[in-house]
């Protein structure tokens, strides 16, 4: 028994993205990173994969003023799929509510099918290999704003034998105006797994359940903490009626934050210059080798972070000023990692043994360093979780974000304590200075 298909979440075609000049001076074009170019790369896995449907989750069309932009990078792909053979269905979003349903009667030749016009539940047969058979239900937002659960109006199962799939834009867990649904709702409706559209996060976790259920996230980053993988989804149907999920690599673009460590650097400022640009580029290498990224992605954008005590933080800026070096870029593999934003977070390097002799407060934080450097000071890490549980239990954060573990924790006190011994120690040479 086998039935495939390819998912796609929210891809706001029409959408162009931001060109830097590093960008451009690399020959790379809108077009090339677009939510346009994701789209045909996920057409032409459709192919390869030999699947029986491609699924939409909604916000196909960025906007209704991008409607013929879109219509135009949405047909060139339908067209090779039409020639394999593989319908695609599509339930519109909140913003596509206007442009999907013209958009749909345009391309309706090429086996584009609108699911569940007009806010009603609409139901189709797929049939697969050996005769394997799913049906899939899909909703579609009848107006830009539709406040409650559209759940209310799921039709009862036709053929408890056969594997019924939910194709649905909404707001899981939310209260905006957006067709919020609970997920206790999607639990209990009858439906075997769920395909959302609407957060562009993907939920990684929630759709390699046994029983599927989670946002497939935008085909491609849109917004910059779209951080993280991002492309189509593989769903094969196995012996045990259930589908698995696999993310497959389809997206031309990618977004990272990464951070790069400058620490121990002590030289001088035609030193630091290659020293630096030996550190980003084998951060960059590393970053790229455990991502085990594809040839599919062209560009990984890239917020970059330095970080580590240095000799001297301000010859960091002196180096980013002199040579631009903001307008950074790697080939990686053949792909080009951009540094769209560069920050100097170094901190002063200082003599903490020396300092940890003394008995005023910069001694008693060095001392403290010292202890979280050497693996010690468990009662200091101890208490700053106790501080940090109150304040995000004040804020109600808690429960939503994950505890950081004991080495999180340490470095953030690292951090903190560097940076406050940093403070301390300019005011001292301020003070002195002055008499
Ligand atoms: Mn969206």
């Amino acid at each position: 028994m086998s039935l495939r298909l390819l998912l796609v979440g929210d891809m706001h075609l029409g959408k162009q993205p931001r060109l830097s000049s590093t960008l451009q001076t690399l020959g790379i074009e809108g077009a090339d990173i677009a939510p346009s170019a994701a789209w045909r790369r996920a057409a032409e896995l459709a192919i390869e994969h030999e699947v029986h449907a491609v699924l939409c989750a909604g916000d196909l069309v960025n906007q209704k003023e991008n409607c013929f932009e879109a219509l135009a990078e949405l047909l060139g792909p339908l067209k090779l799929l039409q020639k394999a053979g593989i319908p695609v269905y599509a339930v519109a979003g909140n913003h596509d509510v206007e442009a999907l349903p013209m958009i749909a009667q345009w391309v309706e030749a090429t086996g584009f099918h609108l699911l569940g016009a007009k806010g009603v539940w609409e139901s189709v047969e797929l049939v697969g290999d050996d005769d394997s058979r799913v049906e899939i239900v899909g909703w579609s937002f009848p107006s830009q704003v539709y406040l409650e659960s559209p759940l209310a109006g799921l039709p009862p199962r036709q053929n408890t034998k056969i594997p019924r799939v939910g194709l649905l834009h909404c707001d899981r867990d939310g209260h905006s105006s957006y067709a919020p649904v609970s997920s206790a709702e999607l639990v209990a409706a009858p439906v075997d797994a769920w395909f959302l559209g609407h957060i562009h996060i993907p939920d990684l976790q929630g759709l390699q359940q046994s029983r599927p259920m989670g946002y497939l996230g935008c085909l491609s980053p849109i917004r910059r903490k779209e951080v993280g993988w991002h492309g189509p989804w593989l769903a094969t149907l196995n012996e045990a009626a259930q589908f698995a999920l696999e993310p497959l690599p389809g997206s031309p673009l990618r977004l990272e934050s990464i951070d790069c460590d400058l620490h121990g650097f002590d030289g001088s400022l035609e030193a630091l210059e290659s020293y630096f640009q030996d550190r980003v580029r084998k951060t960059l290498e590393a970053a790229d080798e455990a991502m085990e990224l594809k040839d599919d992605l062209r560009v990984v954008r890239v917020r970059l972070r330095l970080l580590g005590a240095v000799a001297d933080p301000l010859l960091v800026d002196q180096v980013i000023a002199a040579a631009d070096y903001d307008k950074l870029s790697v080939p990686i593999h053949g792909r080009n990692w951009v540094v769209d934003w560069l920050r100097n977070d170094c901190t002063r390097q200082v003599d903490l043994q020396g300092l940890s002799r003394g008995h005023d407060p910069p001694a008693h934080l060095a001392k403290q360093q010292l202890q979280l450097l050497e693996g010690q000071g468990d009662d200091l890490i101890e208490a700053f979780r106790e501080s940090l549980r109150q304040s995000a239990l004040g804020s109600g954060r808690w429960s939503r974000w994950p505890e950081p573990d004991e080495q999180e924790l340490r470095h953030l006190l690292l951090r903190r304590g560097a940076r406050q011994l940093a403070q301390l120690l300019a005011q001292k040479t301020e003070v002195s200075g002055e008499t």
